[in-house]
Order: C-alpha cells, then structure tokens, then sequence
C-alpha cells in the first residue's frame, strides 16, 4: 500500500491562514481527507484549528458555480460560454464608461480572508475600464484605525503577543476569531505564566475573557470612557514613561490637559467597570516591561469607533509600548495597504476615502440617487455585499439598480443571485493564491500555496478572468507583449530586465503590469503556481521600499536583483518564505517627522464632546449583530452541516432577561430592530450581561436542498448607524426588542 501523500496548502478560514498539508483522495482523488498543521510554515509552525479539517465544506459541498451566467430578463439565468461572457461583459461596462466615465464603475472586493491576489489583477481590469472608486469589507472594521494610527505613528501596528508581560485585547475574542498566529498557544501560555497578565475588555465573558487574570466587563458601548477612565489614572498617577515620550513623542501637553480635566469616577460608572479594576489595569499595564495590545470589532464595529482606536493607541504609546521586543510594532509587509486619508472624497456623499476604500456603509447612498456621479455599474469579486454589508435590503436594491452588476464567485452566492453576469471562478485550492495579511515581526513571512487540484471544466482563476477581461477592453494583445513572452523563454533574470524595459517604458501599457505578468511569466512558472505571476511586481515594490529588511532575509542586491530572488523563493517554497527580517532597534515611527504624534485635535475634541447615546425605550436590548463563533467564517463555507456546534446560530441571553420574557435556551423569540425583525432561538448564558444579546456572523445562507439555519445579521441593521468620521458600522450596537415566542 502506498503512503498516502501530504501536500502542503492554508487554511482559507481567518485572516491567519495557517500553513496545513492535506491528503486528498476519494473516487475522484479530489476528496479532503485529513489535516494537519503543517511544521514548515514559518508563521504558524505547525498551528491549525479545528475549522481547518472541516474545508472540505468549502471544496466539495456541492454548490460550485461551473459556467458563466447571464440573467434573462424573467430574472433567471442562462449559462453562456467564457467568449460570450467576456465579450459581453467587456462591452456593457465599456458602455457605461463611455457613457457616464470610469468613475462610475464601482470595485467591491477583492479577496476575502486568504484570496488576496484577484484584487491585485483587478487593478489592471480597473484601468482599462477607468475604475477609480473601491472599497471591500475593511471598510466596515478597519479604516478607523488606520487613519488613526496612520497619523499618529504613520502605519498600523501589531502587537508580539508571543513575548509581551501583558496582552490586552479590547472587543476581541481571539480565541474563537484567531487573527494572530497560534492564538490558543499563545493565550494559553500567557495565561498559565503568573508573571504575564492577559487583559480582556469585553462586555461577554468569552473564552478569551474566561481565561483572563483581568476580565474589564465593560458596558456594550462603554469603551471610550473605559479607556479615558485608564489614560487619567496613568495622568495623575505619574505612571507615564516619560524617557519613551520624551525620545519619541510630540504633543504630550496637550494630551495631558484634557486627561486631567477627566472625571474618573465618572467614566468609570459610564462604562460599568468598577474604579479600582480599571485603576489596577492601568497599573498592571504601566508596570509592566511590555504590553500588548489588539482592538477588534467589539469596539471599531460600535459608537465611537475612531476615539476609541484613538484612545487605544494612546494608552501603549503613553507607557512607552512601541518598538521594543513584547509591545507593538509596525509590520514590513509586502503589500502596503493600511494607509491613511489620501484626501479623495466619495463623489455622491463626499466620504473621508481612507486606505484607498469608500465606507462600506455609503455604498448603497452613492447608487440609490439621481447624483449625476452615482455608480452606475459594479465589479464584485470574492465578497458577499448582500449579506455582509448594512441593510441588506437596502443593498439589495442598490445593487438590483444598477446598469451592470458582474459577480466573480465559486458559489451561487446571495450577491451572485442579483448579478447580470455570474463568472464562476476556480477554488482557493485550484489556483495559486496567497494572503497579504503577513504581519509578523521581526520575521515576516509570505506564502504562495501553488494549486492542489485542477479547475474542474468552467470555473478559471481570477487572473484568466482579468487577463481576457483586459484583452477584450484592447488594453494588450499577443503583438504588444511579444517582447515579454520572447524573454519569458530566458528565464526570469531576462525577463525581468525586458519587463523593465517594455512595460516601464511603455506609457501605454502602465497600470496593466499585474495582467500582464500573469499573460506572459505566468505561462513558464511551475505547475499549479501562474497565478502568483503579480508577486514579481509585488516584489519589487517592497524591495524599493524595504530593501534592508529584505536583505537580512536574505534577498540582497539593488531592488531589481533582490525582487527576483525573492520572487523565485516565493514560487519554489510551497510552505512559505520569511520575506523580511525587521530590527526592533530600527522601528521608528513612520510620520514625516519620525515622531509619534500624541495629540490630534478633532480627537482630543471629540473626548471633550463625548455623550452617552439617548437611550430608546421601544429598544431596549443592545444587539450584537455578528459574532465569531466556533463554527463561522463569515460567508465562505455556506454548507448548514460544515458548523458542528450551535447549528441554528442562537441568539445569546442573559438568564434575568431570559426569565423575565419567560423563555428558555431552544425557545423561539421575535427579534426587532429599527430596520428589521427575525424570529430566532435562545440560547441562555450567563456570559452574557443583562440587556445585551448576541448573533453570530455568517449565518442565514441558503444551500440547495438544506433549510437556511440562523440568522442573516444585516437583515436588522442600519445604515445611518455609522462613525461620523470614516463610516464603519455600529453592527455591535443595534438598538433591539425582543418577544417571546415558545418555549422548547
Ligand atoms: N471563527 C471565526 N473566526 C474569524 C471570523 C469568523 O467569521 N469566524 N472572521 C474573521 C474576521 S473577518 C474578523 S474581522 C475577525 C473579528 O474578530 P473579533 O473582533 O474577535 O470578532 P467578534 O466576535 O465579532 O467581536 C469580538 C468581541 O466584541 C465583543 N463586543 C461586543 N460589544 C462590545 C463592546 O461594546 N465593547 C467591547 N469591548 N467589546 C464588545 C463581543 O462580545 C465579542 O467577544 O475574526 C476573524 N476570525
Ligand atoms: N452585521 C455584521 N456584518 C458583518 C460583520 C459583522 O460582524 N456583523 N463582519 C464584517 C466583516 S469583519 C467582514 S470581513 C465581512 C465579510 O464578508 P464578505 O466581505 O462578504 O466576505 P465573505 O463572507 O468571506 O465572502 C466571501 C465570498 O467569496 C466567495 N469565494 C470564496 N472563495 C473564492 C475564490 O477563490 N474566488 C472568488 N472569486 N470568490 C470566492 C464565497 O463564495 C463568498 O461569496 O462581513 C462583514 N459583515
Ligand atoms: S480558521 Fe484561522 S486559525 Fe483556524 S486553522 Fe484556519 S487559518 Fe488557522
Ligand atoms: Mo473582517
């Protein structure tokens, strides 16, 4: 009997995209047998958690999209075949474009947790068309931190958890939602080492929180003055560490007026956390030789998400947590994307555009109007927005509204169903792909996973659909990249130098160097690993940019020289490669000046301004709107039996509120919002506070021939209920109602 083969790939779950091996096989050899974390992986060494061995959810559940779609106009599809598809798909957004301007066609997407290179070739597709706007689902957590820490450090931070004396997390659960490496590892060790204190600011008492040694249980919304709560203690304890300030920081006099013009007692009622924790976090925290610290979407998914990350950022900065080994840094990564206000606007509602991306919660605003610069046509590529963005029902009928909407999907999707044009694409494991999110420090490490089953007949990889998409646009044809397919046939030493030479100094096809990589390299690259043509580009950048780091990693040489070695350890590593090697000694923060800066203004009036939320009697409950649970992964499994625990995703109760409307854990409730209502089952626990509940994310998918169990969240939230400054939801916020129904 032969041994049955491990082949190295990553999970595609969560942002942290653990190297695993897989034995395939079954009837057709395309079966996920067994996994296992896989040893090699220089960022997960060998971590994995349970989801990964149930992928074959993901692979094999029987709902892939085969052909290209067209809706007719009874509302139902028709399979057509690639030419068509591409020709016709290229002509209607041509139309738009030359009707209405490339402003109007709108990018959604891009990649979803470990699908980060589509959105790297739509930016040539994008060009073609004239496509400025875009924005995907970081627009609804992150882009409040990043203009933040953008300003206040000149990049977003992480922090090493793995050998920091404290941990804090704040609205984060990562023991269920990961987003560092090795998270149970790591939260285990902290928590069984007397000497290292794990912090969790949460109004639920997750797991994470049950192991805390500090468990700050704040109120649903209660963060901001949580945190004012702990910088004013650090002010009038004289806890701060004034050599780091002094060395490093600007604008700390400011900071400390309004700090000690807090009320701590006060803060400290508004947000439900006793004085003395509160003080003694703030003490434990400054004591300390490092802290750090992640805030999640507890907090960036709530009122005043932007103060908060801003306070947040304060509260490590003050104790002279950054840039030292434990605390927080700024990652190298191979892909710059957490970058601040670059001073466009949206062109309907005129929203701060940060990193690039439109606020998620505008979207619909920008089409449903008769603004002349309204989007008239969207792209969506790898995203769900019709389930994961506010007001599905209002984004429904935006996205049903629109001129053309193409859907680039492996499943029939709740966004693919309102789409003109369904392209169906290749799984995550039938293409080359890779995650962006690297942010490990000192070491950094990028993984290429080549594809480990072929396409079935239909679907083609993201990179072939832009790379036609391009073509048919006339942005380049086979004549225009003769040169580079010629130096392909050399190797890459010589094709990167004829790249440089055709494509740099060739106006006319700037702006197409991911498709065109893919058209021309791609084809000599090793089996299964084409579509990671775009990295040499990647590569260069990053090299251009971080040419010492690259470096100790090994990649030496003038930027050119070193982005191809890097580029060839990419594509020959199937375990992945440290990319980057950092020096804690060298962090600086990445500000024009090189200093930190403490005092933002519009934030220091903001603390001035702060008011509690009116409170609305016909709502009483706050709703958390999309939890991370054990069995969830946003939308990317949509098979009901993949989730072996909590099948019907339950709304979580407080057992006062559960008896005082008389239902019990299987009952049936009505749950009501300002924009929605849904029947659910409880689930009663006292992690819970009374007066909050919970749902989890990601549910609400219907599979053919399978009931849809739970909940689908953005049936009951808002729009409007976004942060004043960049737009992110309060989905962690929704003010509710709840009725009884039955009792099991
Ligand atoms: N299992 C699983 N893991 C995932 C994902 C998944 O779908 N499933 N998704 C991935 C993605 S896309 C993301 S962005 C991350 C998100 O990861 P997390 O941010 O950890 O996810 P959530 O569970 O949505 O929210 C975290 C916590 O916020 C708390 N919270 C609610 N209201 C408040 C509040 O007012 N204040 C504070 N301080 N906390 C509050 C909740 O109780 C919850 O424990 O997870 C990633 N990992
Ligand atoms: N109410 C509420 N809403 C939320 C959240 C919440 O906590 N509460 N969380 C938000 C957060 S943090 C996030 S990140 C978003 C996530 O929501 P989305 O951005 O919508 O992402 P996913 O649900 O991961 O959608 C992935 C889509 O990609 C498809 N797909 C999978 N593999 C491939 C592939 O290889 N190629 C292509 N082209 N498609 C593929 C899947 O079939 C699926 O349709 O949800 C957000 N929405
Ligand atoms: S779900 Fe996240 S933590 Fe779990 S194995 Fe997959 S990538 Fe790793
Ligand atoms: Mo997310």
């Amino acid at each position: 009997m032969t041994q049955a083969q491990w082949t190295p790939t990553a999970c595609i779950l969560c942002e942290c995209n653990c190297g695993i091996e897989v034995q395939l096989g079954g009837d057709d050899g395309r079966q996920f047998l067994r996994f296992r974390g896989d040893k090699r992986h220089p960022a997960s060494r060998g971590y994995a958690c349970e989801k990964a061995h149930r992928l074959d959810f993901y692979q094999n559940a029987g709902h892939r999209l085969t052909l290209p779609l067209r809706k007719k106009g009874d509302g139902t599809f028709e399979e057509i075949s690639w030419d068509v598809a591409i020709k016709e798909v290229a002509e209607r957004l041509s139309k738009v474009r030359d009707t209405w301007g490339g402003a109007s066609i709108f990018y959604y997407g891009g990649g979803g947790q470990g699908n980060h290179l589509p959105g790297a070739y739509a930016t040539s597709t994008r060009r073609a068309l004239g496509s400025i706007f875009k924005s995907s689902a970081l627009a609804q957590e992150k882009t409040g931190e990043f203009w933040i820490a953008d300003r206040m450090l000149g990049g977003a931070t992480r922090g090493d958890f793995e050998h920091c004396e404290v941990a804090l997390f704040i609205g984060k659960n990562p023991w269920h939602s990961h987003s560092i490496q090795r998270a149970r590892t790591t939260l285990k060790e902290i928590a069984q080492d007397p000497a290292r204190t794990l912090i969790v600011i949460d109004p639920r008492r997750t797991k994470t929180a049950e192991m805390a040694d500090i468990h700050l249980q704040v109120r649903p919304g209660g963060d901001a003055w949580l945190l004012l709560a702990m910088l004013a203690t650090l002010a009038e304890e004289h806890l701060l560490d004034t050599d780091f300030l002094d060395a490093r920081a600007e604008g700390l006099d400011e900071v400390l007026a309004v700090l000690r013009g807090v009320d701590i007692s006060d803060c400290a009622a508004r947000s439900g956390v006793p004085e003395e924790q509160l003080r003694d976090a703030a003490r434990r925290i400054a004591a300390a030789t490092s802290l750090s610290s992640m805030e999640d979407l507890g907090v960036q998914m709530n009122r005043n998400s932007t103060l908060v990350s801003y306070l947040h950022r304060l509260l490590f900065l003050l104790t002279g947590n950054f840039g030292k080994p434990g605390a927080q840094y700024i990652p190298t990564t191979l892909v710059p994307f957490a970058t601040g206000d670059g001073g466009k606007r949206s062109p309907v509602v005129g929203a701060r555009i940060i990193s690039g991306l439109v606020p998620c919660n505008v979207i619909a605003e920008e089409i449903l109007t008769d603004h002349d610069a309204r989007y008239r046509a969207m792209i969506v590529e790898a995203t769900n927005p019709a389930h994961s963005l506010a007001d599905s029902q209002r984004m429904r009928e935006a996205l049903e509204s629109l001129d053309t909407l193409v859907v680039i999907d492996v499943a029939m999707s709740e966004t693919a169903r309102l789409a003109d044009y369904v392209l169906p694409a290749s799984t995550q494991f039938e293409k080359a792909e890779a995650t962006f999110f690297n942010f490990e420090f000192p070491d950094n490490a990028f993984h290429l996973r080549p594809a480990i089953l072929p396409p079935p007949p239909g679907p083609l990889p993201e990179a072939e659909i832009h790379a036609r998409l391009c073509e048919a646009l006339g942005a380049f044809n086979d004549d225009t990249l003769a040169p580079l397919h010629a130096a392909a046939r050399h190797g890459l030493m010589a094709y990167g130098a004829a790249f440089m030479q055709h494509v740099i100094a060739n106006p006319s096809l700037n702006g197409y160097a991911a498709a065109i990589l893919y058209r021309t390299l791609g084809p000599t690259l090793p089996t299964g690993t084409a579509e990671g043509a775009v990295l040499l580009g990647l590569a260069f950048r990053c090299a251009m940019d971080h040419g010492a780091d690259l470096a100790r990693a090994g990649f030496e040489g003038p930027p050119a020289a070193a982005a191809l070695k890097l580029f060839q350890a990419i594509i020959d590593t199937p375990t992945g490669v440290v990319f980057a090697r950092g020096q804690w000694e060298d962090l600086r923060p990445r500000t024009p000046k090189g200093r930190i800066k403490l005092a933002l203004p519009d934030m220091l009036a903001e603390i001035l301004a702060l008011k509690a939320p009116e409170i609305n009697e016909d709502f009483p409950f706050t709703l958390s709107a999309g939890e991370r649970r054990a069995f969830t992964a946003n939308t990317i499994i949509r098979h009901p039996d993949w989730r072996k625990k909590d099948p019907q995703g339950a709304l979580f109760m407080n057992p006062l509120d559960a008896a005082r409307l008389g239902v019990e854990t299987g009952g049936q409730v009505r749950l009501t919002t300002p924009r929605g209502a849904a029947t659910v089952t409880v689930e009663v626990s006292d992690t819970m506070l009374p007066g909050h509940i919970s749902l989890p994310n990601g549910l609400g998918l219907d599979h053919p021939g399978q009931q849809t169990p739970g909940v689908s969240p953005n049936d009951l939230t808002s729009l409007q209920d976004r942060d004043p400054f960049v737009g992110t939801p309060w989905h962690k916020c929704v003010p509710a109602q709840v009725q009884p129904l039955s009792t099991p």
